[in-house]
């Protein structure tokens, strides 16, 4: 009988996704839910014996490497990722289902200061977000840039701020060292646990990991011991759903990363981007359209510099984790605009 259900659920699941990927982006929008990543509501009502589930906030600074964390754990590139700060704008949720099991991360933006919302041009999710998402996790995981010698051997005031007293009494952490690939002499770790949990205003830590989100080392422990952790009870998505964003935003926060990885100084804060076609081939393949809008002629110019050999390479690796978020090809076009 599950079965059955569950069939005619993937069949109604792909035939959403049809109707979406035959129509553009205008349509899209206005009907958002319809699209294969939203969570259907007959997949919720679903109950099978023995599920578990383990909620995840991914908390920690800026840049320390929380959304390439989230990424390696489920497998797929969908939350953004770049070497400048506030890559990722609102919480997503990416999700991973293993057997019996499935883990919901909660990919945060890096905690910030009013000023600083105001100079990166951010709205007010950053702060909101990080707070919405300690009151729903099972447990928290906060990541640290061990390579950061000016903040490695600290909690981020900002990230302490958000954990009340109430959820560190209720809430597990875990304490997760990244970018230990760029540590050469190892004691230093040894040294940042102890500083991080020795002192009697330390948080109470559950566990402490070692990784390097961008090789994946460690990756599969982590991901073992949360699939371990998880407790009985039903599944939030259906087991096809990796993310709770549409299609049109991973694609959006995607070019945006590439944007900022590939521009200079806060240029690429002030570009809007915007999905403006998306339509799949008969081989599920997808082709997208993506316009970027610049504020100044003289960043249109920047852009396309070098007779655009700069906005090809920010399409190529746009594609790149495209094709890794929806694992199908990806052809990705992107233009560039001046303001009206
Ligand atoms: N060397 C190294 N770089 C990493 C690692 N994890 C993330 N990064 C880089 O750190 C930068 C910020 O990563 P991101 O995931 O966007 O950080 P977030 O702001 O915390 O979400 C990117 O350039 C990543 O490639 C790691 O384990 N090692
Ligand atoms: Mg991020």
């Amino acid at each position: 009988m599950l079965f059955a259900i569950e069939r005619y659920a993937i069949r109604a699941g792909s035939r959403c996704a049809r109707r979406f990927f035959s129509k553009n982006v205008d349509v899209l929008t206005k009907d958002k839910q319809e699209f294969v990543l939203q969570p259907e509501s007959n997949f919720t009502s679903i109950r099978r014996e023995g599920q578990k589930v383990l909620k995840i906030a991914v908390l920690g600074a800026p840049n320390v490497g929380k959304s390439t964390l989230v990424n390696q754990l489920i497998k797929r590139s969908i939350c953004p990722v770049s070497s400048k700060v506030h890559t990722t704008q609102a919480k997503a949720h990416a999700v991973y289902c293993e057997n019996d099991t499935q883990l919901v991360f909660i990919d945060t933006p890096g905690m910030v200061s009013p000023a600083e919302c105001k100079r990166y041009n951010l709205g007010n999710s950053f702060v909101r977000d990080s707070q919405l998402s300690l009151k729903v996790a099972d447990i928290i995981g906060i990541v640290q840039d061990a390579h950061n010698v000016f903040t490695r051997d600290k909690i981020d005031p900002n990230v302490s701020n958000l954990l009340t007293e109430d959820i560190r009494n209720t809430i597990p952490m875990i304490l997760i060292f990244n970018k230990v690939d760029k540590v050469k002499k190892k004691d230093i770790l040894l040294h940042l646990v102890n500083v991080l949990t020795k002192s009697k205003n330390s948080l109470n830590f559950a566990d402490i990991f070692m990784i390097s989100a961008m090789t994946g080392d460690g990756i599969d422990d982590l991901r073992t011991y949360l699939l371990d952790s998880a407790k009985p009870g039903d599944w939030y998505y259906d087991k096809h759903i990796y993310s709770d964003n549409t299609c049109e935003d991973i694609i959006q926060q995607t070019v945006r990363a590439k944007l900022l990885d590939n521009l200079p100084d806060e240029i690429p804060y002030n570009l809007k981007v915007k999905l403006e076609h998306f339509d799949p081939g008969p081989d599920d393949s997808i082709s997208a359209l993506v316009s970027v809008t610049c504020p100044k002629k003289r960043i249109v110019n920047l852009i396309l510099r070098s007779k655009g050999r700069r906005l090809k390479n920010i399409a190529v690796k746009a594609e790149e984790e495209l094709r890794h978020a929806f694992r199908t090809p990806v052809r990705l076009r992107i233009s560039v605009q001046l303001a009206q």
